[in-house]
């Protein structure tokens, strides 16, 4: 089916009354506690009346664009459940009265009272769409083509180690269902099962859970994650160093987004799914084995700080742009502080200073601030992702070598939300981590060699602030693939209006 290009306005307008007033998309009130995690260090999310007048001004309907989208790194579980459509008529039939009142917006979310038990959002793979006979061109090759042909020579994924239901045909699409325990979220799946009445069936599953205790917000390396997150026009209230990106890198249609594209596509996003195994005990014995040598600190001291070189944040979150050798958790936990670098000194040369922050490390890579001029706002990603698998075992802190048994596999459900795949998530991971010619040096915790060969050695000089120039090697992957897929995160009027029947 090809819809006609009309424009966005008229279609939201057309749409309004049939899903956007309130009492239709709220679920029976039983939250007393939030669905969400917010670990200090984190930007809050705006409240629902900040996040109401912002979005007013910038002409954003929070009620119509998924909840995932703009929340980032904040569930406390999450499955992703990955199916294939086995009856697209009977499914399309489902999706309007049974599907869409399940599916949470992002206005629901930023309330504890108006938050469902379980948070529902819905992703189609290209593959998808077009089993539901949606055949208009969303303006983006990387999702039409689909992440395996992104999988070597851009992404630099050995293909050997993809989990076989990415590498083949059947996952249509994703649904993401969040809550604060894993009863709800099976409860929920259940319904959803109930209301498709068999018109799909699973091709894949991935439950993620934030680590336990004072481990919440942290991925299995130990660092605190999602602390620097762009600030969205019409969402979010920039904290010091945020950037402000425009809502047109992250929903189609918005601001921003300078391609054509359908008009019911309009405040949907593409989603950048991947599957990124840690091998944490070998991570560990690295870093203790090529601990560095400052003498006022201890020998584990001296291994978490080449680990926070590495990563350019210790674990509690502190950059080490502003803490170069010392952890302070008290600026970790500070979010009008955290954020608040770029990289440059005054009196230090932008482009041979690696005293503050080594070049190559992941956070630079993935972002370097004033390293460009003037700083770059075309390739952003939201990153949405949460750990997944159980914590390390005793008998692999013993062995310093990752279980083989699957059931013990832990990593980054890893989520990014942009308008455009091949500037977001792709690019950053084609151009900037696994680039050794920008800024010198492979990313030490995502890079590979673009090729798609794993345990291609690395050389990144600045990891010892007491030596910039020495080098040390790492020959090994921390972070393996086992691939993912891209999909899109179509609005709630695009759910009802085009997508259901
Ligand atoms: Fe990364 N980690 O937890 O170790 N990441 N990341 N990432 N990452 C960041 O500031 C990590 C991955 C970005 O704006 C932090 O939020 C791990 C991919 C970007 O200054 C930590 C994996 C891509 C930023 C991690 C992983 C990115 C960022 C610091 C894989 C994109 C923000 C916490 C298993 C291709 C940069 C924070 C900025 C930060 C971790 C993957 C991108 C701790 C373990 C695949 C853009």
């Amino acid at each position: 089916m090809r819809l006609a290009f009309v424009p966005f306005l008229a279609v939201a307008v057309a749409l309004q009354p049939a899903f956007c007033t309130p009492s239709s998309v709220l679920k029976p009130r039983t939250r007393t506690n939030s669905l969400l995690i917010s670990p200090a260090a984190l930007p809050a999310l705006p409240s629902a009346q900040q996040a109401a007048s912002a979005s007013a001004d910038a002409g954003l309907n929070l009620t119509n664009i998924q909840g995932d989208i703009l929340i980032g790194m904040k569930k406390n579980k999450e499955l992703f459940f990955f199916f294939t459509i086995i009856n697209s008529t009977l499914f399309r039939s489902q999706l309007g009265s049974g599907i869409l009142p399940l599916i949470t917006p992002t206005s629901q979310l930023l309330a504890v009272d108006t938050q469902p038990t379980t948070a529902v959002n819905l992703a189609f793979s290209q593959r998808g769409l077009t089993t539901l006979d949606i055949t208009d061109d969303l303006g983006d090759t990387a999702f039409a083509n689909g992440q395996i042909d992104n999988v070597a020579s851009i992404l630099g994924d050995e293909t050997s180690n993809w989990e076989s239901a990415f590498a083949g045909t059947s996952i249509h699409g994703v649904f993401l269902l969040a809550s604060d325990t894993v009863d709800n979220v099976n409860a929920t799946l259940s319904q959803i099962q109930a209301l498709l009445n068999g018109s799909i069936t699973e091709a894949y599953s991935l439950q993620g859970e934030a680590r336990p205790a004072d481990q919440q917000g942290h991925e299995h390396f130990g660092f605190m994650d999602g602390i620097s997150n762009p600030a969205v026009t019409g969402f979010s209230t920039p904290l010091p160093g945020q950037q402000v990106i425009d809502p047109g890198l992250f929903l189609l249609g918005e601001t921003g987004d300078t391609v054509t594209r359908p008009a019911w596509a309009k405040d949907g996003s593409f989603l950048a799914f991947r599957q990124l195994q840690q091998r944490v005990p070998e991570f560990n014995k690295f870093l203790v084995d090529n601990a560095l040598s400052n003498p006022n600190l201890t020998a584990d001291q001296n291994a978490e700080l080449l680990g926070a070189r590495m990563m350019g944040r210790w674990k509690s979150g502190a950059p080490v742009d502003l803490t170069p050798t010392v952890d302070d958790p008290v600026l970790a936990a500070d979010p009008q502080r955290n954020n608040n670098f770029n990289y440059s000194h005054p009196g230090f040369d932008l482009d041979t200073d690696q005293t503050h922050c080594p070049f190559s490390a992941h956070l630079r890579k993935t972002n370097p601030r004033a390293g460009l001029t003037p700083e770059n706002t075309a390739n952003h990603i939201i990153r949405a992702g949460i750990p997944y698998g159980p914590e390390v075992t005793d008998a692999e802190n013993a062995s310093n070598v990752s279980s083989t048994d699957p059931s013990l596999e832990r990593g980054l459900a890893f989520v990014a939300y942009q308008s455009d795949i091949n500037a977001g998530f792709a690019f950053l991971q084609q151009f900037w981590a696994n680039n050794a010619g920008y800024v010198f040096e492979i990313d030490p915790i995502i890079g590979t060699d673009g090729l798609g060969q794993a345990d291609v050695p690395r050389s990144p000089s600045g990891l010892d602030p007491a030596d910039p120039t020495r080098i040390i090697t790492i020959e090994q992957d921390f972070v393996v693939s086992r691939g993912g897929e891209y999909f899109f995160s179509p609005s709630l009027s695009a759910i009802q209006n085009t997508l259901a029947i």
